[in-house]
């Protein structure tokens, strides 16, 4: 039985009408894909899972939904079911036909229905599964819902038939199970990571308590179950595995003016601030009015507390600023907005200026009870701030006098930096590079115009390890904070970057990507919005160099040398001379043993400094050629794990994590 009969008694014109607007969404969508999913990479492909599950995480925010399951499947298509209402069958009073068809295949039509949910209108978020079907080869539809099984499937987002029902369910368990597999037409790769779509369903699962998350992959058979009865409480736990709390996570829930809020924080005795703050389970990274609302009542609560119970002794000169509070703080702000405002460089910060107030008052009620019933807890959190404000008292006195010296300033630049001729930020990169004799082929093969070089001498300190004043004394900080001339702390300002563009270049080697990871570390924890604006980026430089005669050809990672290899051998052999055994790959440097010209000669670059100038332009440094990788805090809270467990005190943590993705790892063997 077709639902949608009625679409064929429609005069043709309309219906035509009605389908080439489809098309031209679908059209639309396939042209310029990054639009919708952010690009067509990795990212983008998993952003493809994400929007289907978040379809299911509103219907369970609705109240109708307490469990997703996706699966991996070995076709390399993906299902995700729910329980939810199941997408409504109905005709659509406009479009005239079944409302599934027009959710699967009209851009936005998935929240025309209800108004009063909590829905995602902003970003990458709530683009809809008409995006999602627009980008995949082939999906198919099954809706539960009022005692019938209806089902739709679609070629690249155009239905292959109206909808019809497939039969009947028995029990009341309506939903909704989608399964698509991705355009390799559209995506550079269509392989699904599990880590990957595990870290978002963990996260769905620590913001939506009531929700069971399973993750089931059909090609490794492994299967993963996320349910977090504890919530934003388990979620801090979760952050803070490796660090030594100083009393149970404090959690405070309420609602005004239907926005439900939801916050759980710990200190601990590290000195780093970890707060995760969300949307509509959207991670906020560039925080909001949510955020700033939990700073100002927790200074102001914490304030009163310690002034009314004389825990600051009066002749201590000591006041606690908002800095004061957020040493060793770990926090997760979770709020529900019915029609929110992103703002920002990458529209992940909220504007809504009354959900500000609604946070400040509820944290400020909650939170005073919670001190006044644990007086001990509140004691034990107030030493720790003051002791950070005795710290800070210290940080300020070193900064005072390594600025006397001016070495932070960027009116003062660090001698050895190559600085470019351009003075607009907006085009102006700057390469910080490992090690003297990178630096020196950089400087010479550069662009000077707007490429400027830092190179950066062995390992940096390891901020995570380390108090402000010491990181604050070290050489080559001084030197990235005065060249990117946004300076550092309170006074830190990432509009002043210099540079539009920050790209951190080390070796290819075990050395480089820990060098890399301290630079990271640092830009993480002390210009944290440098990366949540996509300045920073990771230069790509390539593996092995392969030339055969005269030609050169540079491969990126093994599987590009070996296709490489393969077509050179195969042309080498098409002239007939030569059988694969005399083909001989040597390293450069080696002496070509036969003095064959046939040969194929492959030169591992162990080292940025085995490059000429010429060769790092081309193949690293060349806007037009290379390939840079943007970092991005789309994770955050996954990157702040990977930080501390890399870069903290614990090392059994550290040589798991190492075990783990050792595979995944650059290892210079
Ligand atoms: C439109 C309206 C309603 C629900 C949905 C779409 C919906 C979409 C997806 C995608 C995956 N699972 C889903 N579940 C539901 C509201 C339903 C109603 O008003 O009955």
């Amino acid at each position: 039985m077709a639902v949608d009969s009625k679409e064929n008694k429609k005069p043709q014109s309309e219906y035509t009408a009605k389908n080439i607007n489809v098309l031209k969404g679908l059209e639309a969508v396939r042209k310029r894909p990054a639009m919708y999913v952010g690009d067509v990479g990795s990212r983008g492909l998993h952003h493809l899972i994400n929007e289907v599950v978040d379809n299911s995480i509103d219907e369970a925010l609705a109240g109708y939904n307490d469990r997703v399951i996706v699966t991996l499947n070995k076709d390399g298509s993906v299902t995700v079911e729910d329980r939810g209402r199941g997408i409504p069958v109905d005709i659509h009073p406009e479009e005239k036909r079944s409302a599934l068809e027009v959710v699967m295949t009209v851009l936005h039509a998935g929240g025309k229905f209800d108004k009063n949910t909590y829905k995602v209108s902003g970003g990458l978020h709530g683009v809809g599964v008409s995006v999602v079907n627009a980008l995949s080869e082939w999906l198919e539809v099954e809706v539960r819902r009022d005692g019938k099984i209806y089902f739709q499937s679609y070629k690249r987002g155009v239905p292959t038939a109206p909808v019809k029902v497939k039969g009947n369910y028995k029990g009341d368990q309506t939903g909704t199970k989608i399964t698509f597999k991705p355009d390799k037409e559209i995506f550079k790769t269509t392989k699904f990571n599990f880590d990957t779509v595990a870290e978002r369903l963990r996260e769905l699962a620590y913001l939506n308590k009531n929700v069971t998350l399973i993750l089931k992959d059909e090609v490794e058979k492994q299967e993963e179950t996320y349910r977090f009865k504890g919530g934003l409480v388990d979620f801090v736990k979760y952050l803070d595995e490796q660090r030594t709390p100083l009393h149970k996570p404090i959690y405070i829930e309420g609602e005004k003016e239907n926005t439900p809020v939801e916050i759980a924080f710990e200190y601990s005795d590290s000195y780093s601030e970890n707060i995760h703050t969300y949307v509509n389970n959207i991670n906020t990274v560039e925080g909001g009015t949510h955020l700033v609302g939990f700073r100002t009542a927790l200074t102001r609560t914490f304030n009163n507390y310690a002034n009314k119970n004389g825990l600051i002794k009066e002749n201590s000169k000591i006041t606690l600023t908002g800095d004061d509070f957020k040493e060793g703080l770990t926090a997760v702000i979770s709020v529900k907005v019915m029609e929110p405002q992103f703002e920002g460089q990458t529209k992940t910060k909220l504007g809504n200026s009354e959900v500000k107030s609604i946070v400040e008052t509820i944290v400020g009620e909650k939170l005073s009870e919670f001190l006044e019933e644990n007086p001990s807890i509140a004691k034990r959190i107030i030493e720790k701030c003051v002791r950070a404000a005795e710290a800070r008292e210290a940080a300020r006195k070193a900064r005072d006098l390594i600025r006397r010296k001016n070495a932070l300033d960027s009116l003062n630049l660090p001698g050895k930096l190559a600085d470019c001729s351009i003075n607009d930020p907006e085009h102006c990169e700057i390469y910080i590079v490992e090690g003297d004799s990178a630096g020196g082929s950089a400087k010479q093969g550069r662009d000077r115009r707007f490429q400027a070089i830092l190179p950066i001498k062995g390992k940096i300190l390891n901020v995570e390890k380390a108090k402000i004043n010491k990181i604050l004394e070290n050489a080559e900080i001084q030197a990235i904070i005065s060249a990117i001339g946004a300076g550092i702390g309170e006074d830190f300002d990432p509009s002043k970057s210099r540079y539009g563009k920050i790209i951190l270049m080390t070796d290819a080697d075990v050395d480089g990507s820990h060098i890399r990871t301290l630079l990271l570390t640092f830009l993480y924890r002390h210009m944290k919005e440098l990366i949540a604006a996509g300045k920073v980026y990771i230069a790509q430089p390539p593996l092995y160099k392969i030339k055969k005669g005269k030609e050169e050809y540079y491969a990126y990672d093994d599987n590009e040398r070996d296709k490489i290899l393969k077509r050179l051998k195969a042309e080498i052999k098409t002239k007939g001379k030569t059988k694969e055994e005399e083909i001989v790959e040597v390293e450069e440097g080696e002496e070509n043993p036969e003095g064959n010209t046939k040969g194929i000669i492959i030169s591992r670059y162990k080292g940025l400094g085995e490059m000429n100038p010429e060769q790092l332009w081309s193949t690293t440094m060349n806007p037009e050629t290379r390939t840079v990788l943007q970092v991005n805090l789309e994770s955050a809270a996954a990157a702040d794990k990977i930080f501390e467990t890399l870069m903290g005190d614990a090392v059994e943590p550290r040589r798991e994590f190492i075990e783990k993705h050792a595979k995944y790892a650059n290892l210079d063997v």
